[in-house]
């Protein structure tokens, strides 16, 4: 099946969910430019939560969802909320949503999992997901193990559902890329960090266009939480840590904080600057619509002109 088909959207492309940053508002403007919008839940407890979802309600007419982050603190709260709210799509990431799946499937939502692995995907594929989003660790944030070109075809090939591919995904041929490795759509995150609506510090934006392929790194392996960050002198100063065997309480304290600081005080020295491997590939600001539209036309293009390709 389709992702549209599975969304109603205009495009197969969904909003990664980007704790922080992706607002009611910012949604309602991925879901208005033809995505599915998501909003994000981490770094927010239920309440802020809902009023952020009434907020994307408001501002949309469009197919929405909400990215439940399973390391927050308030999740158990949040999962009943997405209940009360009658959030018709639910993705989740940073764990296994097991627990809360009836009583979404029950209140009619569609959930998508984010998975790292073919084994989280099958269990989740049991617990009843309508599609699974195979990430791949060139994303930002919080990463699993394996690359996208070769978690996406092993999940594709072991599941029944539709899978979503994400991570390493900012064009029209990378997505066609993933339409040929087995997926059904695309979820997107970096490229839209530097989209006219996205509601972060300048500073974060412009540092993501000045940035080149290999400007970011993965902090927090040893901590059993690895994170996909640019580098920068507290990621440097992490890192070290890490490597000399700095205990967990030191290391949390050079990150305590850090994403806030990058996303609303613009800090890029010391702030925690969440992007993916893509970020190399950015070079202006543009609005949401034009991301979407370039990237959907560019797949289509290139998926249409595919047999000129000489193998
Ligand atoms: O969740 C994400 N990406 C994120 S969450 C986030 S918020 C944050 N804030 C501060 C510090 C750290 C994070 C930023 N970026 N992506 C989805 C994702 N899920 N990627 C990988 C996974 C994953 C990994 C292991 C999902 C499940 C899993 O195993 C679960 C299990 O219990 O087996």
């Amino acid at each position: 099946m389709n992702l549209v088909d599975l969304t109603g959207t205009k495009y197969p492309i969904i909003q990664g969910g980007m704790a922080n940053i992706a607002t009611g508002e910012f949604a309602a403007a991925v879901s208005n430019a033809g995505g599915l919008g998501l909003v994000a839940s981490g770094g927010m407890n239920a309440e802020q939560l809902r009023e952020q979802i009434r907020i994307c309600k408001s501002k949309t007419d469009k197919p929405f969802g909400v990215n439940l982050m399973l390391m927050n603190p308030d999740v158990d709260n949040i999962a009943n909320m997405l209940i009360e709210e009658k959030v018709q799509f639910i993705t989740t990431g940073a764990g296994n949503p097991g627990k809360y799946m009836k009583g979404w499937k029950e209140m009619g939502a569609k959930v998508f999992p984010v998975v790292a692995s073919v084994a989280l995907a099958k269990v989740m594929v049991r617990s009843g997901a309508d599609a699974v989003i195979a990430e791949g660790g060139e994303s930002g944030g919080h990463v699993g193990d394996m690359t996208t070109m070769t978690l996406l075809p092993q999940v594709a090939a072991t599941v029944d559902v539709p899978v979503i591919a994400a991570g390493g995904i900012a064009s029209g041929k990378q997505m066609a890329a993933a339409m040929m490795l087995g997926a059904c759509g695309v979820q997107i995150g970096t490229c839209l960090l530097v989209s006219e609506e996205c509601p972060i510090h300048d500073n974060y934006k412009q540092t993501l266009i000045k940035s080149k392929d290999n400007s970011t790194t993965v902090t927090g392996r040893s901590q059993g939480a690895p994170v996909r960050i640019i580098k920068n002198e507290m990621a440097r100063e992490y890192l070290k840590l890490e490597a000399e065997g700095a205990d967990r309480e030191k290391l949390e304290q050079i990150t305590l904080g850090g994403l806030r600081r990058a996303v609303l005080e613009g800090d890029m020295i010391r702030g925690s600057v969440m992007a993916g491997q893509v970020c190399g590939q950015l070079s202006e600001i543009r609005p949401v619509a034009d991301i979407l539209d370039d990237m959907y036309v560019g797949a289509k293009d290139c998926l249409a002109n595919a047999s000129a390709i000489a193998i």
